[in-house]
């Protein structure tokens, strides 16, 4: 983030290989991570992996699979590690719902030490940004308890942060212009989230990738929510 001074994720959430690096291509000077949903993709081959990787590497940015696991320890480093997508081999960090508990985490972290791995660490997601969903208090202050306890989470997926210096916040549902879509998702703004709510990251997707000029509107998010960071940084007591 401080390097490419920039605290914007892109959500690459397109559906074809072509589309994926088109889109990882254009807005990788501007990122500091890429969010994938790589079961989205329909011609997924390991030479998009490869090509991804790449784009990585000479651009600067980490990527995130948001595979939100959720399931026993022994099922999630399975699909963290096997199967058709093997993520653990070219993630850097995934997320996972809190709601299996740290054993589960514990089992991810496992899937880390293969010596082929490049996942580095979990979100854990501890509040939802889309309509009627079931997290409430109890759940969100259990799932930052579980983060605290675990070395591996890095940060938390949610709408505001917890206070917590040493986990930083990961927010989706950002857009400048809607104030949600037809199905569920609701949004904020970038200034909302990172000043009034104190998150770290915005999460963007269709504001970015549906824009009429995504390579601009990625520059725009880039500022705003850069100077909107620097300035809660600088409005913050030093500690
Ligand atoms: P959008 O196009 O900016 O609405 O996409 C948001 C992305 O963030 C999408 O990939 C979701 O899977 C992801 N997301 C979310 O929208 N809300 C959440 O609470 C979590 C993830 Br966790």
């Amino acid at each position: 983030m401080e390097e490419k001074q920039s605290n914007l994720v892109v959500a690459a959430d397109v559906t074809t290989k072509r589309e994926l690096l088109a889109l990882a291509q254009k807005v990788g000077p501007e990122i500091a991570l890429l969010k994938t949903h790589m079961d989205i993709i329909t011609d997924f081959d390991w030479d998009l992996i490869i090509q991804l990787k790449q784009l990585a590497t000479t651009h600067k940015f980490l990527i995130i699979e948001d595979r939100k696991f959720a399931d026993i320890g022994s099922v999630v480093q399975l699909q963290c590690r096997d199967g058709m997508y093997k993520c653990a081999q070219w993630a850097d960090l995934v997320t996972v719902h809190a709601v299996c508990g740290l054993e589960s985490i514990k089992a991810l972290e496992m899937v880390a030490d293969d010596p082929n791995a490049t996942l580095r660490g979990i979100l854990l997601i501890s509040q939802l940004s889309c309509k009627g969903n079931l997290i409430d208090s109890n759940y969100r202050n259990q799932a930052i308890a579980m983060a605290q306890d675990s070395n591996f989470v890095i940060g938390l997926i949610a709408q505001e942060s917890c206070g917590d210096p040493t986990l930083l916040t990961f927010t989706p549902g950002i857009s400048m212009s809607q104030k949600g879509d037809s199905l569920g998702q609701q949004y904020n703004s970038p200034e909302h989230a990172i000043h009034h709510n104190g998150t770290d990251l915005i999460i963007v997707g269709r504001a970015i990738y549906n824009a009429a000029d995504p390579a601009t509107a990625t520059q725009e998010y880039r500022k705003i929510a850069w100077d909107a960071y620097k300035n809660r940084r600088l409005s913050e007591p030093v500690s």
